[in-house]
Order: structure tokens, then C-alpha cells, then sequence
């Protein structure tokens, strides 16, 4: 932290970038990090190669366009990602910094910084950068509170998934101090869908079939029906309406995003290693997450391929 700290210190202007498809998490602490150095008096300007998300519109982020000043800032900070390649567009402005810093809680690269705080034990990077404001003389106000709460709510999955500490319930409870509207962050974060998810439901339900005694849930997109719900379907979270449902344990998504190209991904619920499914597929992944491609192949064959792969890693009944 003292790192950063003193980078923070004898610099006076930044460029900050966050990873491609940005979340809450990138994107919250990345503005939350723009504010506090305008506070400290110092020229900040915030980058992303990406959309902010309507339902993080809330977030009020200030992102720039001009690449210009990325060439004449003192220091390069990125946010939530440890390697260029993260950055999408800007990787080679990037690359060419004169000082190259990163505050993050992904599994660390080969990548070379200047200064650093990485902590890959933390559930955010909005936990670490809270942390490290505390430390800083400044007041923290109210905008900068509500995006350090979204990005450590949303990368708990709203203090729900495994990585939630009571240190996550802790910033929390701190940040709400702050006076900002809980209730509607957390509808924007947690609740808000687009009108088109009521026709990709239907959809996603009429093409989820039930295996194994109903532990084994396999919900198919074929060419057409992933054209035109592509968007939603690369949402990782969009199919977890299938999630915790008694007696189910892995529930496995295949999408036909060319023909004859299935690109297909496995979640286990308990106990399950799906990642001995997809290597055995010829993927890889996690424990309870994991995922393979498979092309060329008859839609029966290949159905048949995974089940028997899944049933390995079942208890028996
Ligand atoms: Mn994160």
C-alpha cells in the first residue's frame, strides 16, 4: 500500500484504465480512484475500451476519450486487471507509459510494474482501493462511497458468492454511512433487466431439457436462437435463473455461435468438478466452473459425449 501511496504522491497527473467489458467493479473503483485524485488536486483522466452498462449509469463515470494525454501524463494506473492485453484498445498507450501502476485482486501476471498493490486474497478491487483512500487525507463523500459500494457488492454477487468476508460487510457498513439510495443501487445492480429478457427467458426454458434424474439441466442455443439473444446469452450471469433448484447439479450451457460450432459451459451447484468434464472434452477451467468447444459433430453425439462425462462426477443415487 505504501507503494501506491507514494506513487500517489510524487505524481501529479494519471491516466487510469480498467479491463474490456467492464463491470461494476472496474468501473466503480477506477471512478472512485479519478475522484479521490481530483480531491487531491491532480490532473486524472479515466479510460475503458467498452460500454458502461445502462443499469451503471448511476456510477457517474467520467470517462475520456482524448488518447492524447495518456502520452503526457506522469503515471499509468490499471484497475481490477494485471496485464495489458486487459485493456483491450489502449494496451500499446499502456505498454509505452513512463510509469506503469496497478491496484488489483486477480491471480497475478508476468507483467512488470513500477508500483503495485495486488491482493489476490481480497474479494474486490473496490475493498483494497477503500482501504487505501482511508489512509489518504481526504473526505470521502457520497459519489465516491456509492461506486466503492458497487464494485465490492457486485464481485460478491451482491455478499451472496463463497469470497464474501465479514471484511466485505464491514466496508459496507461504512460506506452506507455515506448517504446514497441503497435500494435503488442495488435494483440497478441486482434487479434491472433489459424488456428483451422476458423473450430470452422463453426461449432459454423451452430449450432446457432435464438429465440424469433431473441433476443434469442442458439448455441449448442453436445458430438462430443465439443471433438473436447473442448479447444476453454472453452474459454470464443471465442463465442463473436455473441456479439452487433442489436436486440439480450441473447445469450445462451450449451455444451454437457458428454452425456446427458449439461453445459450451458447465456449472456445478454443490460438489461436482466440472472441470473433469470439460478436460475430458477437451477444456478446461474450475472446480465449479468450466468450458469447451466442440465442432463437427452431431448434436446427439455430442449431447451424449457430456452426460456420460457428468455422470462420472455425480454421487450415485
Ligand atoms: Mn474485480
Amino acid at each position: 500500500m505504501k507503494d501506491i501511496k507514494n506513487l500517489i504522491k510524487k505524481y501529479n497527473s494519471f491516466a487510469l484504465f480498467c479491463h474490456i467489458s467492464p463491470d461494476a467493479d472496474a468501473l466503480g473503483s477506477m471512478n472512485a480512484l479519478r475522484l479521490v485524485l481530483k480531491k487531491l488536486n491532480k490532473k486524472v483522466y479515466a479510460y475503458c475500451d467498452g460500454e458502461v452498462a445502462k443499469n451503471l449509469q448511476f456510477l457517474d463515470i467520467v470517462l475520456e476519450e482524448n488518447e492524447k494525454h495518456i502520452q503526457q501524463v506522469d503515471a499509468c494506473i490499471m484497475l481490477d486487471c494485471n496485464n495489458s492485453d486487459r485493456v483491450g484498445k489502449y494496451k500499446d498507450f499502456y505498454d509505452n507509459a513512463k510509469v506503469k501502476a496497478v491496484i488489483d485482486h486477480h491471480q497475478e501476471s508476468n507483467y512488470v510494474f513500477d508500483y503495485k498493490l495486488i491482493d489476490v486474497t481480497s474479494p474486490s478491487t473496490a475493498d483494497i482501493l477503500y482501504e487505501l483512500i482511508k489512509t489518504l487525507n481526504i473526505t470521502i463523500n457520497s459519489q465516491i462511497a456509492v461506486n466503492l459500494y458497487a464494485g465490492l457488492s457486485s464481485d460478491t454477487g451482491g455478499f451472496i458468492h463463497a469470497n464474501t468476508t465479514s471484511l466485505s460487510h464491514k466496508h459496507a457498513y461504512e460506506l452506507l454511512n455515506y448517504n446514497f439510495d441503497l435500494a435503488e443501487v442495488n435494483y440497478q445492480m441486482f434487479k434491472y433487466k433489459g424488456s428483451e429478457y422476458l423473450y430470452f427467458y422463453k426461449t432459454a426454458l423451452r430449450n432446457t431439457k432435464s438429465y440424469l434424474n433431473d441433476q443434469v439441466y442442458v439448455t441449448f442455443f442453436n445458430v438462430r436462437s443465439y443471433e438473436k439473444f447473442k448479447d444476453i446469452c454472453e452474459n454470464p450471469i443471465a442463465f442463473s435463473f436455473l441456479e439452487g433448484i433442489d436436486g440439480n447439479e450441473i447445469r450445462v450451457k451450449i451455444l451454437e455461435k457458428q454452425k456446427d460450432e458449439f461453445y459450451i459451459s458447465f456449472r456445478s451447484n454443490k460438489y461436482a468438478n466440472v472441470c473433469n468434464v470439460a478436460r475430458a472434452l477437451g477444456g478446461g477451467g474450475h472446480i465449479k466452473a468450466s468450458g469447451c468447444v466442440m465442432s463437427h459433430i452431431l448434436f446427439k453425439d455430442m449431447l451424449s459425449q457430456i452426460l456420460q462425462e457428468c455422470e462420472k462426477e455425480l454421487k450415485p443415487q
